[in-house]
């Protein structure tokens, strides 16, 4: 089928819960995708940050062959060979103490909610029910129920109550707003490191410190969501690094399987994750061997291939590049690593229709609300093709 008949047969079978750009792809190599009429294309998304390592990570997919050849997945009625050096090589890397692996981020963060909950009631000695979490204006943790509860972007949330009690919203980037939140019922603050979605929002420096200690003086425990800033994206192995701090606890996903399965996991620096007894938490999946051989020949290639530190060195290459364009259209380009956003004054007409150009010559990428276009190709990404994609998106812009 060509891509107009694999589209419309999409459009008609599918449910239209997203409205992609028209470009159906079918190889991925590295930084490089092709399309079903085999033009090539720079991915500029990564899957949004999953696909860090680059597509088809050899390695990776060596590793996925051959545990799917012997066991891919037992429940954890039993347990798997494949599952204890997972939880080894993640927290010696994070150096967490303990790990809850489990598939989706969504899943990660309802497991994050549950745990620093119960957490509350049993050691802090919040009153039953009464647990508070503090969360940001314009976050972006998932899509379920509880998770879009707390949602500021009514797109998010319109049409799905009733929703989920015991969240108190704060402006992103605010201790003072932090500090008047707290109150003896709160349990935890749950933030990203740079909120993704809300269009690549880095907050002042030194914001995580100093949420640290606010959490640190009311015995709150702070969450850091890096499932989409964590694992070298932002020239970091984890965020929260350039403020030297380390969260409570953690959550990954996307990039911890480079893209090849769904594995995410919540990472305890403090005794949180104790509180959870057998039985109480699980998924089928969670923990699976497949996933845990994909999760650590993932970090492994992270790390052994120098990703992070290319991520950090051509994140600041193509951040500068970005910077020398001469155009009235651009309000402010923002980024840590290859995490990078271009916002657009509103009179520039949106981000979109520079996507739709951007995909014309050459290179995928996806705006965030109206008027800001993300840029996060793979961490693999090298000068030549940072220049290559520099042209094009000069020649684009400055037209
Ligand atoms: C979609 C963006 C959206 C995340 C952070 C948790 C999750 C995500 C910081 C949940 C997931 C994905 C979801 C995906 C598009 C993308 C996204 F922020 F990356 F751009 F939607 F806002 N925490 N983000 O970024 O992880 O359950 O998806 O594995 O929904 O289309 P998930």
């Amino acid at each position: 089928m060509d891509a107009k008949e694999l589209i419309d047969l999409e459009q008609r079978l599918g449910a239209h819960n997203y409205k992609p750009l028209d470009v159906v792809l079918h190889r991925g190599e590295g930084v490089w995708v092709w399309d079903v009429a085999g033009r090539k294309y720079l991915d500029c998304l990564s899957a949004y940050s999953a696909v860090n390592q680059g597509h088809c990570h050899p390695r990776i997919f060596k590793a996925m062959v051959e545990q799917a050849a012997r066991l891919t997945l037992t429940s954890r009625a039993f347990r798997n060979d494949q599952l204890g050096p997972f939880y080894e090589d993640l927290c010696r890397l994070t150096r967490s103490h303990k790990v809850l692996p489990m598939n989706s981020g969504a899943e990660a963060v309802e497991t994050v909610i549950k745990t620093v909950r119960k957490w509350g009631y049993q050691v802090k000695g919040v009153p039953e029910n009464q647990a508070e979490i503090i969360v940001c204006r314009n976050n972006f943790h998932g899509r379920t129920i509880t998770i879009i509860s707390f949602s500021t972007d009514d797109g998010s949330r319109e049409g799905f109550g009733p929703f989920t009690p015991g969240f108190r919203v704060i402006p992103f980037g605010d201790i003072d707003a932090l500090e008047a939140a707290v109150t003896p019922n709160t349990v935890g603050f749950m933030v990203e490191p740079i909120q993704g979605e809300a269009g690549v929002i880095i907050p002042p420096d030194g914001y995580l410190k100093a949420a640290k200690a606010v959490c640190q003086r009311h015995d709150i425990v702070l969450i850091l969501d890096e499932i989409q800033t964590g694992l070298g994206r932002t020239g970091k192995l984890l965020a929260e690094e350039y403020d030297g701090i380390e969260a409570d606890l953690t959550l990954v996903g996307k990039a911890l399987s480079g893209g090849f399965y769904p594995i995410s996991a919540v990472l305890s620096n403090s005794e949180v994750l104790g509180v959870l007894q057998p039985g109480e938490h699980g998924s089928t999946f969670g923990g699976n061997p497949l996933a845990c051989a994909v999760a650590r020949t993932a970090l492994k290639v992270l790390v052994e291939e120098g990703m992070i530190e290319n991520a950090a060195e051509m994140g600041a290459y193509f951040l500068n590049g970005l910077a020398q364009i001469r155009t009235p259209h651009i309000k402010e380009i923002r980024g840590r690593g290859l995490m990078i956003g271009l916002e657009f004054h509103p009179e520039a007409g949106g981000a979109r229709p520079y996507c739709l150009r951007l995909k014309e010559k050459g290179i995928l990428c996806k705006e965030t609300h109206e008027n800001t276009i993300r840029f996060a190709p793979p961490l693999v990404i090298n000068r030549e093709t940072v220049d290559w994609a520099l042209e094009i998106i000069r020649s684009v812009i400055a037209s």
